[in-house]
């Protein structure tokens, strides 16, 4: 097949397209798959068509420009106006649409999408971001220290929020409502936030530290808003959307509502696309477009926790996330605003793994501890207590063994969880 799209030593112009990398498992060679994988991610079909014109296929057509066959790597330039600005479905449709069925395709791998300046322009990114969720929280050298109330569901609205009392009185600046957790019969929303934001009030007063509280708004973009608004009403600051289920366009709606809210993301389903290294799309991708439809702190792994993720993915995505751009390729010169996301460390985690964990990922997160946290031997104030005294430890560069010789509750948590 004569391919109209392969073009080894093409110059790909960075701010007037956008370069999808792939990795293509296919019968077929590497290019001849490749030239499938760009014609139907862009203007073309599984055959030559009457109706497409030199002059498209000159303005619009999509340019193979790197093909690694040992890698089964492809790089594809794509023509801007390919894209609708502002409009982080389209692109999904075009580059992690059909492509994924199609039958010449044994595995697909989008690995990376590099965007024009441009592109990134038409979208808000954070209203927050670190230092935005820093400034309010008046915590800025150390780890933002998270919680959320176990069990993920079944306690009532007032349950739930003297817990959530117990745990900020006790070290604790940030608790937040499970994904599965939404309104529920025994736990309606209404009543969580009016129950919580009392007792955060009064924690605030007494502890004279800003402390925040994450409920969790995912449904329908409509049902979203009306529970984000509540928030607001009420006072509270912080919303939580499980991105993947929700959709990242429900995130980007939420953030052009402008409600001054910081946007929590979680990730759960993430795995149904991201685990397969051969198939899907990967975390650091999704994490780079939360990033760009809005998200202000997003849940990136922990390397040593329960969940899924390398010391090498998680470091490259929370690099990702932080760094002032959001280019990934050196050769753009322009430099966007889209402010920096807060990674969040979650899943599994106890005080014992603060050290390790903050050793490979660094201390500008959040670490959200549930189980470690609520299934201390001694309850969840002594829980709290030993995951505030083991980030202190990490600060104070004092081993945890050796904090926990004057510290009991952390001591404890050390000699339960080994
Ligand atoms: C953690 C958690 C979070 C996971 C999500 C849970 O609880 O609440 O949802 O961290 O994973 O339900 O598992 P534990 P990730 O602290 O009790 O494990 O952050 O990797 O998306
Ligand atoms: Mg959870």
């Amino acid at each position: 097949m004569k391919s109209p799209y392969i073009r080894p030593g093409y110059k790909p112009n960075y701010q007037k397209e956008v370069i999808a990398t792939y990795r293509l498992e296919s019968p077929l060679p590497l290019a001849e798959a490749a030239t499938h994988i760009a014609a139907e991610s862009s203007i073309g079909t599984w055959t030559k068509l009457k109706t497409l014109k030199d002059k498209t296929l000159a303005r619009l057509g999509p340019k193979i420009f790197y093909l690694d066959n040992k890698k089964k790597l492809v790089k594809i330039a794509y023509p801007l106006p390919l894209f609708e600005l502002g409009n982080i479905t389209q692109i999904l449709s075009a580059l992690a649409g059909n492509v994924f069925s199609m039958k010449v395709v044994t595995n697909l791998r989008l690995i990376d999408i590099q965007l024009p300046k441009k592109y990134l322009d038409s979208f808000s990114g954070p209203a927050f971001g670190i230092e935005g969720v820093r400034k309010y929280l008046k915590i800025y050298n150390r780890p933002i220290i998270g919680s959320i109330i176990k069990p993920k569901v079944g306690l009532s609205a007032k349950e739930q929020a003297e817990l959530a009392y117990d745990i900020w009185k006790n070290g604790v600046d940030l608790v937040k409502d499970d994904e599965n957790l939404t309104d529920m019969e025994f736990n309606k929303f209404e009543d969580r936030v009016r129950e919580v934001m009392k007792f955060k009030k009064q924690v605030e007063k007494e502890t004279g530290e800003k402390k925040v509280y994450v409920f969790n708004v995912t449904g329908p973009a409509d049902m979203m808003l009306r529970r984000a608004k509540l928030v607001k009403k009420h006072g509270g600051k912080v919303v939580m959307i499980d991105l993947v289920v929700a959709g990242l366009d429900n995130i980007q709606f939420l953030r052009q509502q402008n409600l001054g809210l910081i946007l929590h993301g979680h990730r759960a389903g993430h795995s149904m696309f991201t685990k397969n290294p051969r198939h899907g799309l990967n975390m650091f991708l999704l994490a780079k477009l939360a990033r760009l439809v809005g998200i202000d702190q997003l849940h990136t792994g922990t390397v040593v926790g329960k969940m899924e993720g390398t010391a090498k993915e998680v470091t490259a995505i929370n690099q990702e996330m932080e760094e002032d751009w959001f280019g990934v390729n050196k050769e753009m010169s322009d430099w966007s605003e889209i402010k920096p996301v807060l990674p969040i460390a979650s899943g599994g985690l106890h005080p014992g793994l603060v050290e390790k964990l903050v050793k490979i990922l660094g201390t500008d997160l959040v670490i959200n501890f549930g189980g470690g946290l609520h299934g201390h031997p001694d309850g969840s104030i002594a829980g709290a207590r030993a995951c505030r005294q083991a980030v202190d430890a990490v600060m104070k560069k004092i081993a945890a063994r050796k904090y926990a010789e004057t510290h009991p509750e952390l001591k404890r948590a050390l000699e339960y969880w080994k």
